[in-house]
Parts: structure tokens; sequence; C-alpha cells
């Protein structure tokens, strides 16, 4: 149990004394049987310090040094204080005059504590605002020491990092698994300054030029009348927009492709999406895209399972993060880069890199390898870390640099500016988790929220008071300096080049590279996204964009919405399948998946131990689910249930074994057995919650499996003992070996009418 909450527990009791009044506690003033002073029995060390919330070396007025000891102080010493550090003796009872009399206006404590709860909450981010974090570290390969002078990207270097994935659209609160792009944000706390890769997991975006940006954020979040919906793109002002404005096709075609619904926040690529320019030692030059590609495979949710979920556990991706750090299977993702010639066009076989919504395929340019990253340690405190961090494309360090991608120069100008609504003042970076890990010895100065007290009297250059320091360092001292790139010469403009005019050859790629399952999937997000439209000439302009993609693809959505397929206005491009954009047809490793096991008191008993040992020996992670909690079975032995037939839903399992017979449960209100309220004919027939359980995953393509009399519950279920991905044997063991097998695919794939 948490020693704070037994001391916090064991001084109320104390202070409460044994049917004596509130008065008896108060120190010094001890009533006749209670303790005199209410001693907590077990105070608590000071949390660890964090190697990542290092201050800025600067002193404080005590001459103390701050930083490091002010992280320290922000929970130390047994006793409850308030925020000037002196003890409390009760912080449950306003000042009254009397018991029952008016509180009164000169309780400090009182006004103190509520003033400041009145204020916890900042504005949640305008974008971006449901978010999950944590704590990793990034070891470099060295592979990439020949394109850039990046010390964290030499050979062998550790560098911590903090990485933050979000929803786009949704607010603080809303649910983890709905249809959108996820914000994938790494913070490399380097030797040489903090580097932010500031990406999503869809490789382009919806714009071209970062003035749009307010557009297009206005036209996706809830519509300004009634706020909803919430965190959705189902909605008119949403394709209103990306219909109308087409560069948006081929981000809106990956939202609608399985990638818009991961499975998991540890199964998602991440990419950079701007072309970046990378500086060797010697000044040469090389265009890049990052990449990050996760070690356990890129998967999916399917559509129903992500509705599903937004009701039944809308923290899915936070807590799945959480728990997989926490349980030590640590997610970890290969940082890539695919290089390309900096050319004066800055073209790559006719790809503009300058285009964000353009993509190089990987079968033109190979994603090389440079780095691991692993997520190790989850934030302890929400607050301070996952919601105050604060990203920045323009934090970058030496050997890394930017291109002229007009998205991303006003990215350099937005994310700065929205820090000082959001943290309240240009001091930010001094929030721990924001604190570079290189010495700091700027010339910024006061502020609101500074919490240096910085040394000298000169903060500024040239002084001869401060003996002229700080100095400036040259690009052989580690100095960021500018790559120096001829800027054409030019008149300006408010113009896009005609480059940029070509919207549908890349979302024709996209489209022809999916499997015949993912272009069901697609085919059904459009048609459910634009269903949930009202304006009928937004669902024309929908298909005519869709028919410049592909004829069946705009067909079938038509179809769907009981409209005509129109004639495509543009000819189809001609272009090659890139294999590499398809989640299907691979083998990935199975670590973290969860296997739920059903089984009653009456079912298989050893063989649900059986398989429990087996699966964590497997790296993955055994849920036993029953009728009701405790434990299954009597003995020692006797395997501890997890999840009973009210609290499981198959959302939460990859695969399902039914061990024996399932047996029947108690309902939802723990009144009476399920089965009282079925019809008689059903006698004999399992739990229907069981049945759900099945019935859903057999739908989503998962793979199931029954041992020692558990195909009937299957049977029950209406599911075929024959069918794909179904097995059962009379060993669970020896079933849940298939199980595995099948899993390094994610799903059955063949059970979806597509592929059949
Ligand atoms: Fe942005 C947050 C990713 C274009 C303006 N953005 C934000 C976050 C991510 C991205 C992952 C969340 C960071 C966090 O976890 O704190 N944004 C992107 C990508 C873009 C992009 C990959 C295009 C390639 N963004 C973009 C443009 C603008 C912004 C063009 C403005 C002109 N983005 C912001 C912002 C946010 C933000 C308003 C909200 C909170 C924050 O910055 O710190 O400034």
């Amino acid at each position: 149990t948490n020693p704070l909450k037994r001391a916090a527990d064991k001084a109320t009791d104390v202070l409460r004394g044994d049917g004596a009044g509130p008065e008896q506690g108060i120190p010094g003033k001890p009533g006749p049987e209670a303790p005199p002073v209410a001693e907590p029995t077990e105070p608590h060390e000071p949390f660890p310090l964090k190697a990542d919330q290092t201050a800025p070396d600067t002193v404080s007025p005590t001459g103390q040094p701050t930083g490091a000891d002010q992280a320290r102080m922000a929970q130390s010493g047994s006793y409850l204080t308030n925020a000037q550090g002196t003890r409390l003796y009760d912080t449950d009872h306003s000042l009254k005059a009397g018991p029952r009399g008016p509180v009164l206006l000169q309780d400090h404590h009182l006004r103190e504590k509520v003033m400041h709860f009145d204020h916890e909450r900042i504005p949640e981010r305008v974008v971006h605002a449901r978010g999950a974090g944590a704590h990793g570290v990034f070891r470099s390969y060295g592979t990439a020491a020949n394109v850039t002078k990046a010390a964290f990207l030499a050979r062998d270097v550790e560098t911590p990092v903090f990485v933050r994935f979000s929803t786009v659209l949704g607010s603080r609160g809303s649910a983890d698994t709905v249809r959108d792009t996820r914000g994938f944000a790494t913070k490399f706390y380097t030797s040489e300054g903090v580097f932010d890769l500031v990406g999503n997991n869809i490789p382009v975006f919806f714009i071209q030029d970062a003035i749009k940006f307010p557009d297009v954020v206005h036209a996706a979040k809830p519509h300004p009348d009634r706020e909803i919906p919430q965190a959705q793109s189902a909605h008119d002002t949403f394709w209103d927009f990306v219909t109308l404005h087409t560069e948006a096709t081929h981000h809106t075609l990956w939202n609608m492709s399985d990638r818009g619904i991961p499975r998991s926040l540890r199964t998602m690529e991440g990419f950079g999406i701007h072309t970046f320019r990378l500086v060797d030692a010697d000044g040469g030059t090389t265009l890049v895209k990052f990449h990050w590609k996760p070690k356990l495979g890129v998967h999916s949710l399917v559509w129903e399972e992500a509705q599903i979920i937004g009701g039944v556990d809308p923290d899915f991706h936070r807590r799945d993060l959480a728990d997989a750090i926490e349980a030590g299977a640590c997610p970890e993702w290969e940082f890539g880069i695919q290089t390309f010639p900096d050319t004066s066009d800055q073209t790559f076989r006719g790809i503009d890199l300058l285009d964000p919504t353009n993509i190089v395929p990987e079968e033109l340019a190979p994603v090389q390898p440079i780095g691991l990253l692993t997520l190790d340690r989850n934030p302890s405190n929400f607050f301070a870390e996952t919601e105050q961090v604060a990203f920045h494309p323009g934090h970058l360090v030496p050997g890394i640099d930017i291109t002229d991608d007009p998205l991303l120069a006003g990215r350099l100008f937005s994310y700065l500016d929205t820090q000082i609504t959001r943290l309240g003042g240009p001091n930010f970076p001094q929030i721990p988790v924001n604190r570079p890990h290189a010495p700091v010895n700027d010339m910024t100065r006061d502020g609101v929220h500074q919490s240096a007290v910085h040394r000298g009297v000169a903060p500024y250059r040239p002084n001869s008071l401060d003996g002229g320091c700080p100095f400036t360092a040259g690009a052989d001292a580690g100095a960021f300096v500018e790559a120096p790139v001829r800027v054409p010469e030019a008149t300006k403009v408010r113009e896009a080049p005609a480059s940029f005019d070509d919207h549908f050859s890349q979302p024709r790629r996209f489209w022809l590279s999916m499997s015949p399952v993912e272009r069901e999937h697609i085919i059904g997000a459009y048609t459910f996204e634009l269903g949930k439209c009202y304006e009928q000439a937004i669902k024309e302009r929908a298909l005519r964009v869709l028919a410049n993609i592909d004829p069946e693809l705009c067909a079938a959505v038509a179809t769907g919405l009981g409209l005509p397929a129109p004639e495509p206005t543009v000819p189809l491009a001609d272009v090659a399948p890139s294999p590499a954009l398809s989640q299907v047809g691979h083998t990935w490793p199975t670590d973290g998946r969860i296997i739920g096991i059903i089984s009653g008191p009456d079912g298989d008993l050893d063989g649900v131990r059986a398989v429990r040992q087996e699966v964590l020996d497997s790296g993955m992670v055994p849920l036993v689910v029953a009728p009701r909690g405790g434990t299954l079975g009597s003995g020692t032995d006797a395997p501890a249930v997890q999840r009973t037939y009210a609290t499981a839903r198959s959302v939460e399992f990859d695969a399902l074994l039914v061990a024996g017979t399932p047996g029947i449960g108690v309902d939802a209100h723990g009144a009476r057995d399920a089965k009282a309220g079925l019809p008689t004919d059903r006698d004999g027939a399992p739990d229907p919650r069981v049945g759900l359980l099945l019935a859903e995953a057999y739908r989503h393509g998962k793979a199931i499996g029954a041992a020692k009399g558990g195909e009937s519950a299957l049977e029950a279920a209406g599911i075929p003992l024959d069918a794909p991905g179904v097995i059962a044997g009379d060993g669970a063991t020896t079933v849940l070996q298939e199980l595995t097998r099948l899993l390094g695919s994610h799903r059955v794939w063949d059970r979806f009418p597509s592929t059949a």
C-alpha cells in the first residue's frame, strides 16, 4: 500500500480522535483522550530527482542552488504546509465563529487554498490537446555521422528524451481512439541543446502553407454554434474544407485509412514530414526526411472497435502506453532517414521535397536506420510533464537545419507564440520538463514566472562589466550556424510554385498500394464520414475528389451514399504502388499482446494455469476472464481473475481462448445470474456476454481458440469451428501456440469479406 496514504490516514485518524471533537486534535490543545500531536508515522522521502529536471545554472536569493533543489522543494518534509512552508494543523475546515457559525474572512488558509485551485487549469493546446507522454532514451548508431555533425547522432551516444503522443482535434478529455492524425513529438535533451522533432503518424500534411493552418483547424474543430462534434472529422465543415482545398486530399486519404485509428501508440510510425537539411562537419549538406519505425510493427484498430473503445475505455491508448512501460515491455522505435542530394531544385525523382503533401516512396529512397528510441519511464506527474512540455520545430542543434518548406516556416513562428498563452509567459523553458540538459547561459531576463536568479550585472553584449562574458562560440566550438544556403533572387508574391499543384497522383499511389482489406476499410471510412454530413453538395463534391483518386473507390463510396459516381476531372495518374505503405502481409513480434483466457469454475483450470504461464513466458499478457472476481476455483494455485463477464469487452484482447465451460456470471448490477433473464429455451447456453465477447472478436478478425469443451461457447456465438483463425483442440497450450502464430500477422485478414 501507498506509504503516503497510510501516513495521511493515520494522521487524519489521530486528528479526529476516537469520538473526540475536532478541536481535540489541534496540536498544543490535546483533548483528554487524544494523543497530543498528530505524528505521521511513516514520513516519505522526497521524490527522487529526475535527470531531466536539472535547472539552468543559477542561484536562489539565499545563495542555494535552485533547479535541482527546487524540484525537490515541490514535495518535501513530512508535514502538510501552506504554499509558504508554514505547517498546518487543519485543512479540512474553514475558520468559523463556532462550529455552526459563519466562515471568517480572515481565513487566509482557505483563501490561499481556493485561490490556487481556481487557477489550476491552463488553456489547453489549441490543437493536440489530448496527449500522453513518456521519458526514454535515444541510442545513436552513428550511421548518420557522415551526413550530420549533430553530437547526439555520433556513434553510441545516449540522449535522454521525452515523447508526447496526441490526437489533433479533441479536447483534453476526449477519447483516445477517434479517427484522427496522431502527434508524435520528441524532445531530445542533447549535449548541444534541445532538439525537438515535432511530427505526426502520417507523413503528409493537409496544407502546403502555414497561413492555411487556422482555416483547416477551424474547419475540423467542432462547429462554433453548438460545439459538436467532439474529436471527429465526420461533419460538414471538415468535409467542406478538404473537398474545396484539394491539397488536403492526400492527408485526408491517410486519415480515412487504418492509419487514422492506431491499435496502440506503440504500434504507430512517426514522421518528421518536412524535408530537413543535415550539415556535416565540413559544411556539406544533405536533405532528409525523418522516420520512426515501431519495433512491434504498424497496427490499427478496426472502426467498430475504435467506436466501442471510445465509450468503454476512452483512455485506451494512454493506459496501454503507461501499462506497457510499467510492465517493462518498453516500446521501441528505430529512427531512420531518407537522404536526398541537396540540389538547387530540391526535388527527388520529380517529387518536390518542399511540398509537405508529398512522400518519397521507400522503394525509391530507403529508410536508413540511425538510432533506437526506447520509452522506459512514465511521467510521475501528468500536468508537470505531459501538459507543460513545450515543443518547437525551431529547437534545433548544430548539424540539423531547416529547408524552405513554407509550412515549416510558419511553424517556426507559431510554436513559441502559443506557449506564451498556454504557459503564461516567456519563461516556459525553465519549467522542469523543458529545461535543456546543456548549460544555459542566455541574456534573456525577467518576465512572468522567472524562476532563475541570474548572476552578473551585464546581460548584454558587448560588455566590460562582466568581463565580456559570456563569449560567443564559432562553429568549431559547437555553435549553431545556419547553413549558408543561397536564396534565389525573386519578386515578393503570395503564390505557390506550380509543382505544388498536383493534388491527386500521390493519393492515387497510396490507394494503389493498399491491400484489398485496407481498401475496404477506406471505403467504409469515407462512407461513414460523408454519411454523417448533412449537406448534399459537400457529399457530391467529395465524390468528385474521390473520382480523381480512383474510380473504384469513388463508385463504392457513391453506392454507400446512394449517389451517382461522377467521372474524373483530371487524367488518372500513372503511378507505381509503394508496397511499404501497406500494413498487411508482414509478420511481427507478439510482445505485449493481450490474450483473454475465458473459463468458469467448471472449466479447464489446469489448462488456464498452463496457458497463463506460457503467455507470460512468451512476453505477452494473460488476462483471465471468469464469471466472478476473485480466483477461479480454490486452492493456493487457483488462477486470479482479472476480468469478469461484467467488466470484460472484446476490444481489450488481441486473441481469446475458451478453456472448458465458461459458466454463467452475475449480471451488470450484481443482483442475479445473467441467465435468469433469458428465455428458458436458452437454458444450457453460456453467458450471453461470453457470446458477445466471442462474436465481436470474430467480427474484428481476431484469433479465437477453444479447448476441452470451450467449442460449445463458440458454436453458441455462431462461430464456425472451421472458419479462418478459429482453432479448436484438446490441449489449451497447443491451441495457444496456433493463436500466437496468427497474432504475428496482427489479425486474421482472411476473415474479412473483401479478401475472401
Ligand atoms: Fe503543429 C502542436 C505537429 C503544423 C501550430 N503540432 C503540435 C503538436 C504536434 C504538431 C505533434 C503537439 C506537440 C505537443 O505534444 O505538445 N503541426 C504538427 C505537424 C505539422 C504541424 C507534424 C505539419 C507538418 N502546427 C502546424 C502549423 C501550425 C502549427 C502549420 C501553425 C501555423 N501546432 C501548432 C501550435 C501547437 C501545435 C498551435 C499547439 C500546441 C503547441 O503548438 O505547443 O502552435
